[in-house]
């Protein structure tokens, strides 16, 4: 390898930083195959594609690629659509109009008017940037060319990153800056790093982006900030990005001076419909409204006795179907119901199925909980088989270590849409409902809550940014493994060398694995620190029961863990047979979820022979010897990556391995003042004792309004 030292990066390019192809046999193959760029850019959205693809190929082959009118030699690459240019619609490919529809596109090598060309060709504008940008993956991840035949369509249609972003510049549960949205200076002037998201999400395939927090501000929907939003729709939409906003349901009280929000109400019903028109008079592809009802305090229907339905349906007549959806949130829970928390979104919404109107969506998060490490898959999937139901997942890392562990998400991700629901027979997976295909429904789609903030490197961790990234490949295609997601990322982030590739990837798939183990091993949930989440905190027990830690983990003197079975809450009954037999049974009950389903007894023998004491113990230091090996995998990446980056993940990983000891520490002392049980001693002791970890405070920790700190 080139031993030179590699000039310092900071990240902000992401995975688009078109380094040039240094591999001389690659390179002298990509220049004899591009020579020259035949690509009519009528659109403005065709000319970002052509400005993105010209510049990148220069950066890459450092050589300049002109665009011109003909194809007169071999190398030519022809991008377009059938309207947009008369070649492509002379080659008349069998995959236009049909398999690609709206979004996808064709990629082939083949000859155009005798000459050796490579065509990239869509039936929409948005279709040709997708492809223009999956032509760049392919050279930036050094793939041969001559003999391309790719056809790609995305398998939902809304692939949205939900911002959690306040109108004061702060982030509900962000760790990488303030906001993107500079409010104050909107609209008259618009950030350069504007383009650069948009540029990044539709180089993922990302359609939509909800600008504003789900615990929602009125203000939003007021003229001045809508004409702010409106110079992001502007900016967006050659991207193929349609912004959304989140509705707050009592806005007709707080900005529209009615005395109610009650969705049957007709005043309230004619407000937002003028809402709704105001809002597309300046912004004519609006997404739509994603709500937040009823839920952590929020406003909603059941402030006046109304559903879901009766509120998410109003929404969606002021929209109207031909020009927006509700994405209605299933994250419903209240702490006034006795039952289960884990089971209250299907007992609210399972008998509503049927009733939302066509333009509206829920969006459920992967697990009936929130965003934990481990959860099963939520049991709503499979359950409204009328609805179309969308999958949220938490791209920052609010219950993960926030931006400061390295924790690749995709594999939990994939864990959630492979799992099998069995809802309609062995093979319904939540993929399946997810893209619509299990119930033929034509709305689909995938939302994952925003790690982007202002920090230069967008996602505070230099490896967080593969978590948006993966987000956005698996919303287009979920079947893509998390290895090759990997792969690409690492060569288009830092170098294709093998042997980097090799053991970060192998590093990467490790990573959340560790994390579950040394933060919530066997099925333990929601044992973080009050509030702001950072740190353990088990011994929580004050405040609203559904938000402490003993609420979730039930520990005493005979065991540990949320009994779900029938002889306990009966969340397992939510689930379709056999799984929900496999999960009751605490011996056919998966192992990494035991704790989530079973009190289990601190004696209960393990698959491992240990019990279940000793194997928590075991877990917990598991997790710690993966950081560290993380630690000494990375060691030994140095010479591949440029000193600022690797010197940024070497000081946070040390921060891991800290944290990473404090979990282990303090919930292993915790929980042995029910277990009375020794920590074995091949493993390391605690550094401190119970009571110092139960009294560390932590301040302004990030993610968290300031408010929340004061006494
Ligand atoms: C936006 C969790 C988070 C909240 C978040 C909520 C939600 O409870 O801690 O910060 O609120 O999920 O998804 O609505």
């Amino acid at each position: 390898m080139d031993m030179k030292p590699l000039k310092s990066e900071d990240g902000y390019e992401l995975w688009l930083r078109y380094a040039p192809v240094t591999d001389a046999p690659t390179l002298a193959a990509y220049r004899t195959a591009i020579t020259q760029v035949v690509f009519d850019a009528s659109s403005p959205t065709l000319r970002v594609a052509r400005e993105e693809l010209t510049l990148a190929l220069e950066s890459l082959l450092e050589i300049s690629v002109p665009v011109v009118k003909q194809v007169v030699q071999d190398g030519t690459l022809v991008a377009g659509t059938p309207r947009s240019s008369s070649l492509i619609a002379e080659l008349a490919l069998q995959e236009l109009p049909g398999p690609v529809g709206d979004e996808g596109f064709v990629i082939v090598s083949r000859p155009v008017r005798t000459r050796d060309c490579i065509v990239i060709a869509a039936n929409t504008d948005v279709g040709v940037l997708y492809g223009v940008f999956h032509f760049l993956r392919h050279l930036q991840t050094h793939r041969p060319l001559d003999t391309l035949h790719i056809v790609s369509a995305p398998k939902t249609k809304f692939r949205m990153l939900n911002h959690w972003d306040n109108l004061d510049g702060t982030i509900e549960r962000g760790y990488a800056g303030f906001s993107l949205w500079d409010w104050h200076k909107l609209p008259d002037y618009l950030a350069p790093r504007y383009r650069d998201y948009a540029r990044a999400n539709a180089s993922i395939g990302i359609n939509g982006a909800v600008l504003t927090n789900v615990n929602a501000n009125a203000l939003i929907l007021t003229r001045p900030y809508l004409r702010k939003v409106a110079a992001l729709a502007d900016l967006f939409r050659s991207y193929g990005i349609r912004v959304f906003l989140t509705a707050r349901f009592s806005a007709p009280i707080e900005i529209g001076g009615l005395s109610t929000a009650d969705p049957l109400a007709v005043e309230v019903a004619a407000w937002w419909k003028e809402k709704a028109d105001e809002i597309y008079a300046i912004i004519p592809d609006f997404g739509g409204f994603v709500v937040k009802a009823n839920s952590e305090g929020q406003p909603g229907p059941h402030d006046y006795d109304r559903s879901h339905g009766d509120g998410a349906n109003m929404l969606a007549r002021a929209l109207t179907a031909d020009r927006g959806v509700v994405i209605w949130r299933a994250f419903v829970y209240d702490d006034k119901v006795p039952d289960d928390r884990a089971k209250q979104a299907n007992n609210d919404l399972v008998p509503q199925d049927g009733s939302f109107l066509e333009n509206v969506l829920l969006q459920v998060k992967n697990g009936p909980i929130d965003f934990q490490p481990r959860e099963p898959y939520h049991p709503l999937f499979g359950s409204m088989p009328k609805t179309p139901l969308m999958l949220e997942v938490q791209i920052t890392q609010e219950y993960l270590g926030n931006a400061t562990h390295l924790a690749y998400l995709a594999p939990m991700y994939k864990e959630t849409l492979d799992a099998d629901t069995y809802c309609q027979g062995p093979g319904s997976q939540v993929a399946d409902v997810v893209d619509g295909s299990l119930d033929g429904h034509a709305m689909s789609g995938m939302a994952g809550v925003s790690n982007i903030g202002s920090d230069r490197n967008w996602c505070g961790h230099p490896f967080a940014a593969a978590n948006w990234f993966a987000f956005g490949r698996l919303a287009w295609d979920h079947q893509v493994s998390s290895e090759d997601i990997a792969d690409d990322w690492l060569r288009m982030t830092f170098t294709n060398d093998e042997d980097f590739v090799g053991s970060a990837r192998a590093m990467m798939l490790a990573s959340r694995e560790a994390v579950v183990r040394y933060m919530t091993p066997l099925g333990l949930h929601h044992i973080m620190a009050y509030g702001h989440h950072y740190g353990p905190g088990p011994w929580v027990d004050q405040g609203r029961a559904d938000w402490t830690c003993v609420y979730y983990h039930r520990a005493d003197s005979r065991g540990l863990g949320f009994d779900r079975t029938p002889t306990g809450s009966d969340a397992v009954s939510q689930y379709f047979s056999p799984y929900r037999e496999q999960i009751s049974n605490l011996d056919t009950c998966p192992e990494n979820l035991l704790l989530w389903f079973h009190h289990v007894p601190w004696q209960h023998p393990m698959k491992s022979g240990r019990t279940l004491w000793d194997e928590l113990c075991y877990q917990y230091n598991h997790g710690v010897e993966s950081v560290r090996q993380m630690q000494a995998t990375w060691a030994a990446l140095a010479p591949y990556v440029d000193a600022a980056r690797f010197e940024h993940v070497q000081d946070l990983l040390r921060i891991q391995e800290q944290e990473a000891r404090w979990w282990r520490d303090a919930c292993l002392l915790y929980f042995q003042t029910f277990s009375r049980l020794p920590i074995p001693l091949e493993y390391e002791q605690p550094a401190q004792s119970l009571d110092y970890y139960r009294n560390l405070k932590h301040y302004y920790v990030p993610g968290i309004p300031e408010r929340r700190f004061r006494s």
